[in-house]
């Protein structure tokens, strides 16, 4: 599947009350499921890594960046 693709399916699954981003509690779920098995767990310091401009969410941009930079 076409990454772009993918990421719109993951963020549409995880952004669970659908206001275009990914919040810090949508963030747990999403690391819950798909991070585990690297050995990442939610903490701040994961959170503030892949909130690149710092608005204490996660927007479907930077998600794709997570997706590349994890190589999901
Ligand atoms: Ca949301
Ligand atoms: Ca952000």
């Amino acid at each position: 599947m076409e990454l772009n693709q993918w990421v719109d399916e993951l963020f549409e699954v995880f952004d669970e009350d659908k206001d275009g981003v990914i919040n810090r509690s949508e963030f747990v779920e999403l690391i819950d499921c798909l991070l585990q098995d690297k050995g990442i767990r939610m903490c701040e310091s994961i959170f503030k890594r892949f909130d690149k401009n710092h608005d204490n969410s996660i927007s479907k941009e930077e998600l794709r960046e997570m997706v590349i930079e994890l190589a999901l």
